[in-house]
């Protein structure tokens, strides 16, 4: 008996943070992205949040949409304080400075992986396409990093 929950112990502490290395690159236009990714997922758990640094060198322009095979819908996220509350918005759109950069990253913009299809395994990639209002498509490969790196973040407590 004893054995047992040590056993269950081991298994969850065997989640080990990596993929910090696997950044992946891409451009259209004006736009480049920078290291894009996304986060493993439970199974059963439906959301899941995209980060990535999107560099601007020309005029401003804005994200309006994006689509992943793997996700129903992915929307457009802000995460900020009202009142003392961390709380979810969607967003139309993210506007991306001219000669500028944004960051989507934990607990501030992000890309929002709605109704996901199939559990999101560390190790895999993840094919995002972006819709800029003027750079046009650009598609993203989301290396998917182990569950709990950088720490809690989105999925497990966050509610939608
Ligand atoms: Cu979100």
């Amino acid at each position: 008996m004893k054995s047992n929950l040590l056993i269950s112990i081991c298994t969850a502490m065997s989640i080990t943070i990596s993929g910090a290395a696997l950044a992946q690159t891409a451009a259209a236009g004006a736009i480049k992205i920078e290291n894009a990714y996304t986060r493993a997922t439970m199974p059963g758990q439906q959301v899941a949040g995209g980060f990535m640094k999107i560099e601007n060198k020309g005029a401003t322009d804005q994200l309006v949409s994006a689509s992943s095979p793997a996700a129903g819908e992915v929307q457009l996220h802000e995460m900020a304080m009202e009142g003392n509350v961390m709380k979810m918005r969607q967003l139309k759109d993210i506007a991306v400075p001219a000669g500028g950069a944004v960051e989507l990253k934990p607990g501030g913009l992000h890309l929002m992986f709605m109704n996901i299809k199939a559990p999101l395994a560390a190790g895999q990639t993840v094919p995002v396409k972006l819709k800029f209002a003027k750079a046009g498509e650009v598609e993203v490969k989301m290396p998917v990093n182990a569950m709990g790196a950088q720490g809690a973040g989105h999925g497990g407590a966050m509610k939608h």
